[in-house]
Protein backbone atom coordinates (compact mmCIF):
# COMPACT_ATOMS: atom_id res chain seq x y z
CA UNK A 1 0.00 0.00 0.00
CA UNK A 2 1.36 3.20 -0.66
CA UNK A 3 2.50 5.51 2.01
CA UNK A 4 1.10 8.91 2.22
CA UNK A 5 2.19 10.78 5.55
CA UNK A 6 1.44 13.23 7.21
CA UNK A 7 -2.03 13.73 6.90
CA UNK A 8 -5.02 12.18 9.11
CA UNK A 9 -7.43 11.74 6.32
CA UNK A 10 -8.26 9.11 3.41
CA UNK A 11 -8.52 12.03 0.84
CA UNK A 12 -5.73 13.57 -1.41
CA UNK A 13 -4.30 15.06 -4.23
CA UNK A 14 -1.13 13.85 -6.30
CA UNK A 15 0.68 16.27 -8.64
CA UNK A 16 3.47 14.05 -10.87
CA UNK A 17 6.08 15.96 -11.08
CA UNK A 18 7.42 14.05 -13.89
CA UNK A 19 4.59 15.12 -15.83
CA UNK A 20 5.46 18.24 -15.29
CA UNK A 21 8.71 17.94 -16.32
CA UNK A 22 8.02 16.03 -19.23
CA UNK A 23 5.56 18.78 -20.25
CA UNK A 24 7.50 21.51 -19.92
CA UNK A 25 10.60 20.11 -21.69
CA UNK A 26 8.62 18.83 -24.54
CA UNK A 27 6.47 22.38 -25.15
CA UNK A 28 10.24 24.05 -24.81
CA UNK A 29 11.25 21.71 -27.73
CA UNK A 30 8.71 22.97 -30.45
CA UNK A 31 9.53 27.20 -29.21
CA UNK A 32 12.04 28.59 -31.70
CA UNK A 33 15.69 28.58 -29.77
CA UNK A 34 14.93 33.02 -29.11
CA UNK A 35 11.94 31.96 -26.92
CA UNK A 36 11.92 31.83 -23.28
CA UNK A 37 9.34 29.88 -21.38
CA UNK A 38 7.97 31.23 -18.39
CA UNK A 39 5.91 28.99 -15.99
CA UNK A 40 2.96 30.66 -14.80
CA UNK A 41 2.88 29.19 -11.31
CA UNK A 42 -0.48 31.72 -10.20
CA UNK A 43 -3.10 30.14 -7.85
CA UNK A 44 -0.70 28.04 -6.44
CA UNK A 45 0.30 26.54 -9.71
CA UNK A 46 -3.32 26.13 -10.81
CA UNK A 47 -3.75 24.18 -7.97
CA UNK A 48 -1.19 21.70 -8.00
CA UNK A 49 1.47 23.58 -5.82
CA UNK A 50 3.32 26.62 -6.63
CA UNK A 51 7.08 25.96 -5.42
CA UNK A 52 7.58 22.23 -6.39
CA UNK A 53 5.88 23.02 -9.38
CA UNK A 54 8.21 25.68 -10.03
CA UNK A 55 11.32 24.38 -9.03
CA UNK A 56 10.19 21.37 -11.74
CA UNK A 57 9.99 24.12 -14.30
CA UNK A 58 13.22 25.60 -13.90
CA UNK A 59 15.00 22.35 -13.30
CA UNK A 60 13.45 21.64 -17.18
CA UNK A 61 14.11 24.66 -19.02
CA UNK A 62 12.02 27.46 -17.60
CA UNK A 63 13.56 30.71 -16.99
CA UNK A 64 11.18 32.81 -15.28
CA UNK A 65 8.00 32.50 -13.36
CA UNK A 66 5.17 34.56 -13.61
CA UNK A 67 2.61 34.85 -10.41
CA UNK A 68 -1.07 36.72 -9.99
CA UNK A 69 0.01 38.90 -7.03
CA UNK A 70 2.79 40.23 -4.77
CA UNK A 71 1.88 37.31 -2.09
CA UNK A 72 2.56 34.29 -4.63
CA UNK A 73 5.70 35.90 -5.26
CA UNK A 74 7.02 36.28 -1.44
CA UNK A 75 5.79 32.62 -1.08
CA UNK A 76 8.32 31.63 -3.75
CA UNK A 77 11.26 34.00 -2.51
CA UNK A 78 10.54 32.33 1.20
CA UNK A 79 11.41 29.00 -0.45
CA UNK A 80 14.62 30.44 -1.71
CA UNK A 81 13.39 30.45 -5.48
CA UNK A 82 15.94 32.92 -6.84
CA UNK A 83 14.63 32.98 -10.57
CA UNK A 84 13.26 35.80 -11.84
CA UNK A 85 9.49 36.48 -11.33
CA UNK A 86 7.09 38.21 -12.92
CA UNK A 87 3.63 39.53 -11.08
CA UNK A 88 1.20 39.58 -14.13
CA UNK A 89 -1.53 41.50 -11.88
CA UNK A 90 -1.46 45.09 -10.17
CA UNK A 91 0.63 45.30 -6.67
CA UNK A 92 -0.08 48.47 -4.56
CA UNK A 93 2.65 51.68 -4.64
CA UNK A 94 2.82 51.48 -1.17
CA UNK A 95 4.19 47.76 -1.45
CA UNK A 96 6.58 48.48 -4.08
CA UNK A 97 9.92 48.58 -1.99
CA UNK A 98 8.87 44.78 -0.61
CA UNK A 99 8.76 43.79 -4.73
CA UNK A 100 12.53 45.55 -4.64
CA UNK A 101 14.07 44.05 -2.09
CA UNK A 102 12.84 40.76 -3.27
CA UNK A 103 14.30 41.57 -6.54
CA UNK A 104 10.57 40.67 -8.49
CA UNK A 105 9.32 42.33 -11.94
CA UNK A 106 6.25 44.37 -11.96
CA UNK A 107 3.36 44.75 -13.64
CA UNK A 108 2.97 48.48 -14.92
CA UNK A 109 0.63 50.42 -17.31
CA UNK A 110 -0.11 53.62 -15.33
CA UNK A 111 1.83 56.84 -14.93
CA UNK A 112 -0.09 57.35 -11.88
CA UNK A 113 1.62 54.01 -10.52
CA UNK A 114 4.74 55.27 -11.20
CA UNK A 115 4.50 58.69 -10.05
CA UNK A 116 3.29 57.08 -6.31
CA UNK A 117 5.33 54.11 -6.37
CA UNK A 118 8.91 56.30 -6.59
CA UNK A 119 7.84 57.82 -3.25
CA UNK A 120 7.95 54.64 -1.26
CA UNK A 121 11.40 53.64 -2.86
CA UNK A 122 14.61 54.80 -1.41
CA UNK A 123 16.66 57.61 -3.13
CA UNK A 124 19.81 55.78 -4.61
CA UNK A 125 18.66 52.69 -5.31
CA UNK A 126 21.42 50.04 -5.70
CA UNK A 127 19.21 48.29 -8.88
CA UNK A 128 16.13 49.46 -10.59
CA UNK A 129 13.07 48.00 -10.07
CA UNK A 130 12.10 45.71 -13.27
CA UNK A 131 9.04 46.26 -15.26
CA UNK A 132 6.90 44.82 -17.57
CA UNK A 133 4.21 47.50 -19.53
CA UNK A 134 1.12 45.53 -19.70
CA UNK A 135 -0.27 46.63 -23.46
CA UNK A 136 -4.23 46.31 -23.33
CA UNK A 137 -4.17 45.16 -27.09
CA UNK A 138 -7.82 43.44 -26.86
CA UNK A 139 -8.59 41.83 -23.54
CA UNK A 140 -9.87 44.90 -21.74
CA UNK A 141 -8.22 44.02 -18.33
CA UNK A 142 -4.65 45.69 -17.07
CA UNK A 143 -2.78 47.25 -19.69
CA UNK A 144 -2.68 50.65 -21.54
CA UNK A 145 -4.87 51.05 -24.65
CA UNK A 146 -4.40 54.96 -25.79
CA UNK A 147 -1.70 56.56 -27.07
CA UNK A 148 -2.39 59.16 -24.18
CA UNK A 149 -1.84 56.77 -21.79
CA UNK A 150 1.43 55.78 -23.25
CA UNK A 151 2.55 59.52 -23.63
CA UNK A 152 1.67 59.68 -20.03
CA UNK A 153 3.39 56.78 -18.94
CA UNK A 154 6.66 57.27 -20.68
CA UNK A 155 6.57 61.15 -19.36
CA UNK A 156 6.26 59.73 -15.73
CA UNK A 157 9.00 57.15 -16.78
CA UNK A 158 11.49 60.20 -17.46
CA UNK A 159 11.23 61.67 -14.40
CA UNK A 160 12.75 58.88 -12.11
CA UNK A 161 15.52 56.58 -12.51
CA UNK A 162 13.94 54.09 -9.97
CA UNK A 163 12.09 51.67 -12.69
CA UNK A 164 14.03 49.49 -15.83
CA UNK A 165 11.76 48.81 -18.43
CA UNK A 166 12.63 45.33 -19.03
CA UNK A 167 9.70 43.64 -20.90
CA UNK A 168 6.41 44.52 -23.27
CA UNK A 169 3.34 42.52 -23.17
CA UNK A 170 -0.09 41.92 -23.86
CA UNK A 171 -2.35 38.82 -23.26
CA UNK A 172 -4.45 37.32 -26.22
CA UNK A 173 -7.78 36.41 -25.61
CA UNK A 174 -8.87 33.93 -28.51
CA UNK A 175 -5.74 31.85 -28.74
CA UNK A 176 -7.92 28.81 -27.79
CA UNK A 177 -10.05 29.31 -30.68
CA UNK A 178 -10.04 28.38 -34.38
CA UNK A 179 -11.33 31.65 -35.60
CA UNK A 180 -8.36 33.38 -36.19
CA UNK A 181 -9.79 37.43 -36.19
CA UNK A 182 -9.36 38.65 -33.28
CA UNK A 183 -6.29 36.88 -32.79
CA UNK A 184 -4.94 38.30 -35.75
CA UNK A 185 -6.23 42.26 -34.82
CA UNK A 186 -4.67 41.42 -30.79
CA UNK A 187 -0.87 40.91 -33.34
CA UNK A 188 -1.77 43.95 -35.16
CA UNK A 189 -2.49 46.05 -32.55
CA UNK A 190 0.52 44.62 -29.93
CA UNK A 191 3.12 45.29 -32.77
CA UNK A 192 1.79 49.05 -33.49
CA UNK A 193 1.81 49.59 -29.34
CA UNK A 194 5.31 47.77 -29.09
CA UNK A 195 6.41 49.96 -32.24
CA UNK A 196 5.29 53.42 -30.53
CA UNK A 197 6.00 52.70 -27.25
CA UNK A 198 10.01 52.20 -28.32
CA UNK A 199 10.18 54.97 -30.82
CA UNK A 200 8.75 57.60 -27.97
CA UNK A 201 10.99 56.01 -25.33
CA UNK A 202 13.65 55.85 -27.61
CA UNK A 203 15.06 52.23 -26.68
CA UNK A 204 14.46 48.73 -27.63
CA UNK A 205 12.95 46.61 -25.22
CA UNK A 206 14.61 43.57 -24.36
CA UNK A 207 12.12 41.30 -23.67
CA UNK A 208 8.17 41.08 -25.94
CA UNK A 209 5.70 38.65 -25.24
CA UNK A 210 2.34 37.88 -25.71
CA UNK A 211 1.58 33.80 -25.83
CA UNK A 212 -0.70 32.11 -23.47
CA UNK A 213 -0.17 28.38 -24.09
CA UNK A 214 -2.01 28.07 -26.83
CA UNK A 215 -0.11 30.68 -28.46
CA UNK A 216 3.09 28.95 -27.63
CA UNK A 217 1.29 25.61 -29.23
CA UNK A 218 -0.14 26.89 -32.11
CA UNK A 219 2.00 29.94 -33.19
CA UNK A 220 5.60 29.63 -31.20
CA UNK A 221 6.78 31.89 -34.08
CA UNK A 222 4.60 34.79 -33.51
CA UNK A 223 5.53 35.07 -29.79
CA UNK A 224 8.20 37.28 -29.68
CA UNK A 225 11.40 36.11 -27.21
CA UNK A 226 9.01 34.52 -24.14
CA UNK A 227 5.91 32.41 -23.87
CA UNK A 228 3.86 32.73 -20.25
CA UNK A 229 2.87 28.91 -20.37
CA UNK A 230 0.15 27.82 -17.68
CA UNK A 231 -2.49 24.91 -19.00
CA UNK A 232 -0.49 23.22 -20.80
CA UNK A 233 2.70 22.80 -18.18
CA UNK A 234 -0.32 20.96 -16.39
CA UNK A 235 -0.85 18.67 -19.23
CA UNK A 236 -4.12 19.73 -20.19
CA UNK A 237 -5.59 21.19 -22.96
CA UNK A 238 -6.15 25.27 -23.42
CA UNK A 239 -9.65 23.96 -24.96
CA UNK A 240 -11.29 21.62 -26.03
CA UNK A 241 -11.39 22.92 -29.93
CA UNK A 242 -8.20 23.02 -30.14
CA UNK A 243 -7.14 19.44 -29.16
CA UNK A 244 -6.67 18.59 -33.21
CA UNK A 245 -4.00 21.11 -34.08
CA UNK A 246 -1.98 20.48 -30.76
CA UNK A 247 1.15 18.32 -31.76
CA UNK A 248 2.89 18.29 -28.70
CA UNK A 249 2.42 15.24 -26.18
CA UNK A 250 0.76 16.18 -22.95
CA UNK A 251 0.49 14.68 -19.82
CA UNK A 252 -1.54 15.41 -16.55
CA UNK A 253 -0.09 16.15 -13.55
CA UNK A 254 -3.28 16.42 -11.31
CA UNK A 255 -5.16 13.79 -9.87
CA UNK A 256 -7.48 13.04 -6.77
CA UNK A 257 -8.18 10.38 -4.73
CA UNK A 258 -10.05 9.02 -1.41
CA UNK A 259 -10.79 5.71 0.39
CA UNK A 260 -13.98 4.15 1.44
CA UNK A 261 -15.35 4.91 4.91
CA UNK A 262 -18.29 2.75 5.18
CA UNK A 263 -20.37 0.45 2.89
CA UNK A 264 -23.63 -0.83 3.05
CA UNK A 265 -26.35 -2.91 1.19
CA UNK A 266 -29.89 -0.80 1.18
CA UNK A 267 -33.34 -2.29 0.35
CA UNK A 268 -35.29 -1.01 -2.15
CA UNK A 269 -36.85 2.55 -1.70
CA UNK A 270 -34.02 4.09 0.62
CA UNK A 271 -33.02 7.83 0.25
CA UNK A 272 -29.42 8.95 0.14
CA UNK A 273 -28.44 12.34 1.34
CA UNK A 274 -30.06 15.94 2.16
CA UNK A 275 -33.03 16.48 0.61
CA UNK A 276 -33.50 12.36 -0.43
CA UNK A 277 -32.53 13.29 -4.25
CA UNK A 278 -31.76 10.08 -5.18
CA UNK A 279 -33.81 6.59 -3.77
CA UNK A 280 -32.61 2.95 -4.47
CA UNK A 281 -33.97 1.95 -7.28
CA UNK A 282 -33.71 -2.05 -5.91
CA UNK A 283 -31.22 -3.70 -2.99
CA UNK A 284 -27.80 -1.26 -3.50
CA UNK A 285 -24.89 -0.97 -2.58
CA UNK A 286 -23.81 2.42 -1.66
CA UNK A 287 -20.68 3.23 -0.08
CA UNK A 288 -19.35 6.81 1.42
CA UNK A 289 -16.71 8.31 0.34
CA UNK A 290 -14.74 11.26 2.60
CA UNK A 291 -15.04 14.31 0.35
CA UNK A 292 -17.11 16.65 0.22
CA UNK A 293 -17.90 20.58 -1.37
CA UNK A 294 -15.76 22.18 1.40
CA UNK A 295 -12.62 20.19 -0.52
CA UNK A 296 -13.82 22.26 -3.85
CA UNK A 297 -15.41 18.91 -4.92
CA UNK A 298 -18.24 21.04 -5.57
CA UNK A 299 -22.71 19.81 -5.30
CA UNK A 300 -22.68 20.12 -9.57
CA UNK A 301 -20.78 16.85 -9.27
CA UNK A 302 -23.47 15.19 -8.32
CA UNK A 303 -24.63 12.13 -10.90
CA UNK A 304 -20.75 12.14 -12.20
CA UNK A 305 -18.86 8.93 -12.06
CA UNK A 306 -15.68 7.74 -9.92
CA UNK A 307 -13.46 4.63 -10.46
CA UNK A 308 -13.48 2.13 -7.86
CA UNK A 309 -11.56 -1.17 -8.78
CA UNK A 310 -11.26 -0.18 -12.34
CA UNK A 311 -14.86 0.11 -13.09
CA UNK A 312 -17.13 3.27 -12.93
CA UNK A 313 -19.22 4.24 -9.55
CA UNK A 314 -22.52 6.94 -9.80
CA UNK A 315 -22.01 9.88 -6.96
CA UNK A 316 -25.79 9.44 -5.63
CA UNK A 317 -27.65 11.98 -3.84
CA UNK A 318 -26.50 15.42 -3.01
CA UNK A 319 -22.24 15.58 -1.92
CA UNK A 320 -22.30 16.84 1.87
CA UNK A 321 -19.87 19.36 3.05
CA UNK A 322 -17.16 16.46 3.78
CA UNK A 323 -18.66 13.24 2.42
CA UNK A 324 -20.54 12.36 -0.70
CA UNK A 325 -22.29 8.79 -1.41
CA UNK A 326 -21.40 6.53 -4.56
CA UNK A 327 -23.18 3.42 -6.07
CA UNK A 328 -21.25 0.87 -6.22
CA UNK A 329 -22.28 -2.27 -8.67
CA UNK A 330 -20.96 -4.98 -6.30
CA UNK A 331 -19.71 -5.60 -1.93
CA UNK A 332 -16.17 -3.80 -1.94
CA UNK A 333 -14.43 -3.25 0.88
CA UNK A 334 -13.47 -0.26 2.97
CA UNK A 335 -10.29 1.09 2.98
CA UNK A 336 -10.73 0.20 -1.16
CA UNK A 337 -9.09 3.49 -3.25
CA UNK A 338 -11.64 5.94 -4.99
CA UNK A 339 -10.42 7.37 -8.23
CA UNK A 340 -11.99 10.80 -8.51
CA UNK A 341 -9.66 12.45 -10.81
CA UNK A 342 -7.14 10.13 -12.50
CA UNK A 343 -6.66 6.63 -13.93
CA UNK A 344 -7.71 3.88 -12.09
CA UNK A 345 -7.25 -0.02 -14.28
CA UNK A 346 -8.18 0.66 -17.53
CA UNK A 347 -9.87 3.69 -17.53
CA UNK A 348 -9.21 7.21 -16.59
CA UNK A 349 -11.70 10.34 -15.56
CA UNK A 350 -9.91 12.99 -16.70
CA UNK A 351 -9.99 16.77 -15.48
CA UNK A 352 -11.62 17.53 -18.51
CA UNK A 353 -14.07 15.13 -17.63
CA UNK A 354 -14.52 16.80 -14.75
CA UNK A 355 -15.29 20.46 -16.61
CA UNK A 356 -17.80 18.85 -19.25
CA UNK A 357 -19.49 17.30 -16.08
CA UNK A 358 -19.56 21.07 -14.67
CA UNK A 359 -19.54 22.85 -17.53
CA UNK A 360 -16.62 24.58 -17.27
CA UNK A 361 -12.83 25.00 -18.60
CA UNK A 362 -10.42 22.24 -17.23
CA UNK A 363 -8.19 25.16 -15.62
CA UNK A 364 -11.24 25.53 -12.90
CA UNK A 365 -10.99 22.02 -11.69
CA UNK A 366 -7.68 21.62 -9.78
CA UNK A 367 -7.71 25.28 -8.84
CA UNK A 368 -10.84 24.54 -6.80
CA UNK A 369 -9.61 22.11 -4.59
CA UNK A 370 -9.61 23.29 -1.94
CA UNK A 371 -6.68 23.89 0.73
CA UNK A 372 -8.27 21.03 2.96
CA UNK A 373 -6.91 18.18 0.13
CA UNK A 374 -3.34 17.50 1.09
CA UNK A 375 -1.05 17.57 -2.36
CA UNK A 376 1.29 14.09 -2.60
CA UNK A 377 4.07 15.14 -4.48
CA UNK A 378 4.93 12.37 -6.69
CA UNK A 379 8.46 11.83 -7.77
CA UNK A 380 9.00 8.85 -10.47
CA UNK A 381 5.62 6.58 -9.03
CA UNK A 382 6.41 7.59 -5.54
CA UNK A 383 5.13 10.60 -3.19
CA UNK A 384 8.87 12.75 -2.72
CA UNK A 385 6.56 14.64 0.29
CA UNK A 386 3.19 15.80 1.14
CA UNK A 387 2.02 19.14 1.37
CA UNK A 388 -0.82 19.74 3.75
CA UNK A 389 -2.33 23.40 4.87
CA UNK A 390 -4.41 22.13 7.64
CA UNK A 391 -1.88 22.26 10.33
N1 LIG B 1 -0.36 35.12 -18.89
C1 LIG B 1 -1.35 35.72 -18.24
C2 LIG B 1 -1.33 37.20 -18.07
C3 LIG B 1 -2.42 34.98 -17.75
O1 LIG B 1 -3.41 35.60 -17.11
C4 LIG B 1 -2.42 33.56 -17.94
C5 LIG B 1 -3.54 32.69 -17.49
C6 LIG B 1 -1.34 32.97 -18.60
C7 LIG B 1 -0.34 33.79 -19.07
C8 LIG B 1 -1.24 31.50 -18.84
O2 LIG B 1 -2.25 31.05 -19.69
P1 LIG B 1 -2.46 29.50 -20.01
O3 LIG B 1 -2.77 28.85 -18.70
O4 LIG B 1 -3.60 29.46 -20.94
O5 LIG B 1 -1.19 29.01 -20.56
N2 LIG B 1 -4.62 33.33 -16.92
C9 LIG B 1 -5.84 32.84 -16.77
C10 LIG B 1 -6.89 33.59 -16.25
O6 LIG B 1 -6.76 34.81 -15.82
N3 LIG B 1 -8.00 32.90 -16.27
O7 LIG B 1 -7.73 31.72 -16.79
C11 LIG B 1 -6.41 31.65 -17.12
Amino acid sequence: MRQLHPFYRDTWAEVDLNAISENVKNIKDGLPKSVELMAVVKANAYGHGAVDVATEALKSGATYLGVAILDEAIALRKADIEAPILVLGYIRPEDVAIAMELNLTLTVFQSSWIDKAKQYLPENLEKRVKCHIKMDSGMARIGIRTDKERQALIESLSHTDKFEVEGLYTHLATADELEMTYFEKQQTRFAQMINDFEREYGEEIPIKHCGNSAAALRFSDRCYNLVRVGISMYGLSPSPEINGVINVPLKEAFSLHSRITHVKKLPKGEGISYGVTYETTKEEWIATVPIGYADGWIRANQSGDVLVQGRRAKIVGRICMDQMMILLDQKVSEGEIVTIIGKNGDDHITVDEVARRLQTINYEIPCIISYRVPRAIMKNGSVSHVHNEIF
